[in-house]
């Protein structure tokens, strides 16, 4: 099933918005996002390896054309450095790493280049936003006094040391290694990572903690870092675990239903709100069970399902079968949207994704019967003749489609249901990470660096 809706997101974006960034499936035309600037094919690089997987050849085969053809960094544009960090360099280097296409190689290491620029700050902390003509970066101009915000600088770690392992060149590994440095170097309020730390004072910005928006996949890269390195990475590992102890004690709640939930953090006081973006921490709690110190590998799997639980409740209680982007236990609700502005579903993949881990860590077939609910629900509210759109309330009965499908709903979405329902040899956790977007890059085994060298 997720093959032909993959069938049918990819074949409306061809139809009306091929080599633009993403499609607008009600009006049936390209849709630009400024955080790729204008870098264009932002669907094609995020989609090449769903399609690989799911071995559409054909359309794997066009989109390859495209990005020999047109995909181009030489213009001026500022972008997102996280984003397109995320889905262009982590696309290109998964096509490359499945496909072993060597124009996929050629274009990550050139973009990785072009990103360098943006490490350029007093203390090497990189900027949000770069222009890759000029090279000249800087903040959002919203986050906290110039800030720059953890989930963005944090989460460049997996992409960057492959970058210097398929070029060769130490210095992107180095950039990265180096944000580490820093932040081992910061007095953490309570032993937790505020979301805002500013990249001229090196100082932090706001105490505002979050394993939601700004703050995510910091922590998922910490373990994962850990995981590619083939367990090698010490200072990777130690930073993951003190990280979610530190979590555990201050932010994980269990409301009076019984639903375990993810607060933020602000400045001491807890907000009791959990964003669908959080809800990948249960993958990530499940998947970094495993290497818990302290015969704690039970707890994590147990945090893990208690996460999927609450997230799964947070779709079952709408009207469409789909969750809001927040839900809030306080006020006597519980998983619940309770703002107007919360309650939309852009087609995000959390908390599938959390189905998907906690299938392959524990077998247990309500995953797989929850993903099927999310399938049947996203066939009903979001598929128009179009492609696929997300929705402003998920608790109307009637759909007001936001005409936009976004590029992670090919990335993410649909892999991370076409692997919950495939046997777990595709793409097996022992020999593949996925980065934050989904896009699978291969762990590098001790033994194969070991290789090199004799080679060498
Ligand atoms: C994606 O770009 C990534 O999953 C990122 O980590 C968070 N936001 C979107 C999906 O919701």
């Amino acid at each position: 099933v997720s093959l032909q809706m993959m069938k049918h997101a990819w074949d409306n974006y061809k139809r009306y918005a091929w080599g633009l960034n993403e499609l607008k499936p009600i009006s049936k035309q390209g849709h630009s996002s400024n955080l790729f600037g204008n870098i264009q094919g932002a669907t094609i690089v995020d989609a090449l390896d769903t399609l690989y997987i799911m071995e559409m050849k054909e359309e794997f085969k066009e989109a390859k054309e495209w990005v020999e053809k047109n995909l181009d960094f030489n213009v001026n544009a500022e972008i997102s450095v996280f984003e397109v960090n995320i889905r262009f360099v982590g696309g290109l280097l998964s096509a490359y790493y499945l496909s072993g296409e060597e124009v996929f190689r050629k274009k990550a290491v050139e973009l990785g280049e072009k990103l360098l620029p943006a490490f350029n700050t007093p203390t090497g902390i990189p900027w949000a936003l770069l222009n890759i003509k000029s090279g000249i970066g800087r903040n959002w101009p919203w986050a906290s006094g110039g800030s720059s915000i953890l989930a963005e600088f944090g989460t460049l770690h997996l992409e960057f040391v492959h970058l210097s392992h398929l070029s060769g060149n130490p210095v992107f590994a180095e950039k990265v290694m180096n944000i580490r440095k820093v932040l081992n170097r910061l007095d953490k309020p309570e032993g937790l990572y505020p979301n805002y730390l500013n990249p001229s004072s090196g100082q932090w910005g706001q105490h505002h903690v979050s394993i939601g928006g700004l703050g995510d996949s910091f922590y998922e890269y910490l373990l994962k870092a850990w995981l590619m390195s083939d367990k090698t990475d010490e200072e990777g590992k130690k930073m993951y675990y003190d990280a979610v102890q530190a979590i555990q004690t201050h932010l994980i709640r269990k409301s009076s239903g019984g639903l375990t939930y993810i607060a933020e953090w602000k400045g001491g006081l807890l907000e009791h709100k959990m964003g669908h973006l959080t809800c990948f921490a249960g993958g990530m709690f499940a998947l970094g069970a495993d290497g818990a110190p302290n015969d704690k590998t039970g707890h994590h799997i147990e945090l893990g399902a208690e996460i999927a639980r609450t997230c799964h409740e947070s779709y079952d209680r709408t009207s469409m079968k789909l969750g809001p982007e927040a839900f809030r236990f306080d006020g006597g609700v519980e998983a619940i949207a309770t703002r107007q502005n919360e309650k939309y579903y852009i087609l995000r993949p959390e908390v599938i994704e959390t189905y998907m881990y906690m299938w392959r860590l524990t077998h247990d077939p309500k995953y797989r019967q929850w993903g099927w609910e999310a399938v049947e629900a996203l066939e009903k509210h979001c598929r128009v003749d179009g492609g696929y759109s997300g929705i402003r309330d998920v608790y109307n009965n009637h759909e007001s489609h936001d005409d936009v499908q976004q590029s992670f709903f090919l990335s993410e979405t649909l892999k991370y249901l076409y692997l919950l329902f495939s046997e777990d040899d595709l793409l097996p956790f022992e020999h593949w990470v996925f980065n934050t977007e989904a896009h699978p890059l291969p762990v590098l085994h001790k033994d194969d660096g070991n290789k090199e060298e004799n080679q060498t």
